[in-house]
C-alpha cells in the first residue's frame, strides 16, 4: 500500500509562543534563550517539532504578526545569534524548528511600507492602496479584529487595506516584486537551516482586483471575497515551484474558513498540511463575534470524521484543538475542575489517535486552564481589546460586564498565560514581573510536580507520544468510524493492511458513566490495553465496557 510515508507525517508538533514560554533575562519576557534553557523538558517529552510563533522584530501591535524585518529577531526575543543556538539545541536532540511565515501582511513599520506610502520606486504598488474621497473606503469591508478593513494614509492620500490591524497593511500578492521579495526571505529562512513553516492565514493573500462589496449581512463583511481569493492557489502553487521544492521542509497552511475541497487543491499545490477551523466553530453563536454556544458531540464528530474522511487519499490532517488564538482545550471540551486531569488526557487521546500530524499548544500538556481576568486592563491582545472597544462605542453593549463572561471565554489571552513551570514564583516563567497575568492555578498545575507524578498529564503525554512512534497503525491506519451517533461517546477505529492491524479508541466525552458496547462486526481474537486514563482496565473485556467520567481507551485488536 502506498501511504506517502514521510518524517512530518509521524512527528509530533510542539508549538511554542515565545512570549510566553521562559524567560531568561528577567525582564517578564519570554525569549529565545529562555525556550534553550528548556530543550530538554521538549526533548523528554519526546516531540519531533517546534513550531515557533513570530520572534521577528515588530512593534508587536499583534503579538508579533506584525513584522517589521523579517530578517531580525525582536530585542524582547534576543538576538540572530541566540535564534542560531536554539536552532541548534533543537537539532542536537534530533527536534526540527519550524518558523511562523507571515505573508498576507507586514508591519506598517516595515520598510516596504514606508516606501510605499511614498510610492518610491518599485515599492509603490506593494500593498493595496485605493485613491478617493478620505470619508468613503472603497468598499464595505471588515477587518478581523472589527471596524473597517480599510484605513486613510494622510501622506499619501490614498485608503490602504488591512484585513488585521490598522498597523497590518495587507500585502499586494498580484505584484511579482511583492512575491519575489516574499520568495527571497522564505529561502533566506530556509537556508539558515529551518525546517519548514507555518504560513499565517495563507489563504487571505489573493484579493479580487475590483475590490467588490461583501454581502452586508456577513458575519464579516467581504469574507467571501478574501478568503480563498481568485488567485490564491495559484500564488501557493508558485511559492512551492520556486522555493519549497527545492527543500526537505515541511508546511502548513493556516487557513480559515477552507472547505476539504479547497484543503485538497492546498496540498496539491505543494502545502504538506492546512489548519482547517470547522471542527472549533461548534461552540459559536451566530450574534456577533462575543456569542457562544453550547457544542455537542454530534457536531464533534461530524466535523471531526468529515475532514478524516474527507483528506484520506489525497491529503493529510493536521489535528488541534487548541492554539494561541483560542480558549485552552481542556476548559472549552474538557472540564477545568472536577476532571481536569483526566478531560485533558481524554483530549490528549483525541489529538494523537485520529489520522494526521498532532499539533500539542505549550502548557496543554500539563492541562493549563483559561485563567480568570477580572478586569479589562488585565487583557493584553489587542484584538480583545479592540472589539470590546468597538462594542462600547458602538453601543452595541452598553457596559463590559455584559459581556465580561464572553470576551473571558473568547480572549485570545486565555492561551496567552505563561507557561506553568513549578510552583515558585511567576510559576518559574520569569523572575521579573510578567508580562502578563500567571494563571492562578499554578501552584497546582505546574511542569515539576507533574513531572514528580506518574499519574500527571504531563506523563500521560509522553506515553502518547512514544506510543506514536512505534505504532505505525496509530500514524497511517484508516479511519473507520464507530458508533455514529452516541451523544456521550466518540469511538473509532484505525486500522492498517486491510484490517490485520487495528486499534480501538474509546473516549467518553463528558462526566456520565455510559456504557460503551463493541458494534457485533468488528472481529478480532486478541486485546490489548495500549494506553487509557483509569488505571483499573487490565484483562477487561471490551465487548462492553462501563465508562468512567471523560475516560479515554486505547487497545490493540489482533
Ligand atoms: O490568525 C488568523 C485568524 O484567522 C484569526 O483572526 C482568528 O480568526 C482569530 O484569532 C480567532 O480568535 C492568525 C494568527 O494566528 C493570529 O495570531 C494573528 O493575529 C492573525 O493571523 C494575523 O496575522
Amino acid at each position: 500500500m502506498n501511504d506517502g510515508r514521510t518524517w512530518w507525517k509521524e512527528a509530533v508538533v510542539y508549538q511554542i509562543y515565545p512570549r510566553s514560554f521562559h524567560n531568561a533575562n528577567d525582564d517578564g519576557i519570554g525569549d529565545l534563550r529562555g525556550i534553550s534553557e528548556k530543550v530538554d523538558y521538549l526533548d523528554d517529552l519526546g516531540v519531533d517539532v517546534v513550531w515557533l510563533c513570530p520572534v521577528y522584530d515588530s512593534p508587536l501591535v499583534d503579538g508579533g504578526y506584525d513584522v517589521r524585518d523579517y530578517r531580525a529577531i525582536h530585542d524582547d526575543y534576543g538576538t540572530m545569534a541566540d535564534w542560531e543556538t536554539l536552532r541548534d539545541d533543537l537539532h542536537a536532540r534530533d527536534i526540527r524548528l519550524i518558523m511562523d511565515m507571515v505573508t498576507n501582511h507586514t508591519s506598517d513599520e516595515h520598510e516596504w511600507f514606508r516606501k510605499s506610502r511614498r510610492k518610491a520606486g518599485k515599492y509603490r504598488d506593494y500593498y493595496w492602496w485605493v485613491d478617493g474621497d478620505p470619508d468613503r473606503p472603497p468598499n464595505n469591508w471588515e477587518s478581523f479584529f472589527g471596524g473597517p478593513a480599510w484605513s486613510y494614509d494622510e501622506r499619501r492620500e490614498a485608503w490602504y487595506l488591512h484585513l488585521f490591524d490598522e498597523k497590518q497593511p495587507d500585502l499586494n500578492w498580484r505584484n511579482p516584486d511583492v512575491r519575489e521579495s516574499l520568495f527571497e526571505m522564505v529561502r533566506w529562512w530556509i537556508e539558515k537551516d529551518c525546517d519548514g513553516f507555518r504560513f499565517d492565514v495563507i489563504n487571505l493573500i489573493s484579493k479580487p482586483p475590483d475590490l467588490p462589496d461583501g454581502d452586508p449581512d456577513s458575519t464579516q463583511r467581504g469574507k467571501e471575497q478574501f478568503i480563498n481569493g481568485p488567485r490564491v492557489h495559484e500564488y501557493v502553487r508558485e511559492l512551492h515551484d520556486r522555493v519549497l521544492d527545492d527543500y526537505d521542509v515541511v508546511t502548513v497552511g493556516e487557513t480559515s474558513d477552507v472547505t476539504i475541497d479547497e484543503a485538497l487543491r492546498f496540498h496539491e499545490d505543494g502545502l504538506d498540511m492546512v489548519f482547517s477551523f470547522q471542527h472549533l466553530h461548534i461552540d459559536k453563536g451566530d450574534r456577533g463575534p462575543w456569542d457562544f454556544d453550547d457544542w455537542t458531540l454530534d457536531e464533534l464528530r461530524d466535523a471531526t470524521a468529515r475532514w478524516q474522511r474527507g483528506l484520506e487519499d489525497g491529503a493529510w490532517n493536521s489535528i488541534f484543538l487548541g492554539n494561541h488564538d483560542q480558549p485552552r482545550l481542556v476548559s472549552r471540551f474538557g472540564d477545568d475542575e472536577e476532571y481536569r486531569a483526566e478531560s485533558a488526557k481524554m483530549l490528549a487521546t483525541y489529538l494523537f489517535t485520529l489520522r494526521g500530524t498532532p499539533f500539542v499548544y505549550q502548557g496543554d500538556e500539563i492541562g493549563m486552564t483559561n485563567p480568570t481576568f477580572r478586569r479589562l486592563d488585565e487583557y493584553r491582545d489587542e484584538a480583545t481589546i479592540q472589539k470590546v472597544m468597538l462594542a462600547l462605542q458602538t453601543g452595541d453593549v452598553s457596559t463590559f460586564d455584559k459581556i465580561r463572561d464572553a470576551v473571558d471565554f473568547w480572549s485570545r489571552d486565555n492561551a496567552r498565560t505563561p507557561m506553568q513551570w513549578s510552583d515558585d514564583e511567576n510559576a518559574g516563567f520569569t523572575d521579573g514581573e510578567p508580562w502578563i497575568k500567571v494563571n492562578e492555578n499554578f501552584p497546582e498545575v505546574n511542569v515539576e510536580r507533574e513531572q514528580g507524578d506518574e499519574d500527571s498529564v504531563l506523563n500521560y503525554y509522553r506515553r502518547l507520544v512514544v506510543l506514536r512512534h512505534s505504532t505505525p497503525v496509530m500514524v497511517y491506519g484508516r479511519y473507520v468510524q464507530l458508533l455514529e451517533d452516541h451523544p456521550e461517546i466518540y469511538a473509532y477505529l484505525r486500522t492498517l493492511n486491510d484490517g490485520s492491524e487495528q486499534l480501538l479508541v474509546v473516549l467518553n466525552f463528558f462526566d456520565g458513566e455510559p456504557t460503551f458496547r463493541l458494534p457485533d462486526d468488528v472481529t478480532y481474537d486478541r486485546s490489548e490495553k495500549l494506553v487509557g486514563n483509569y488505571g483499573d482496565r487490565t484483562g477487561d473485556s471490551i465487548a462492553e465496557i462501563d465508562l468512567h467520567p471523560y475516560e479515554a481507551l486505547v487497545y490493540r485488536l489482533e
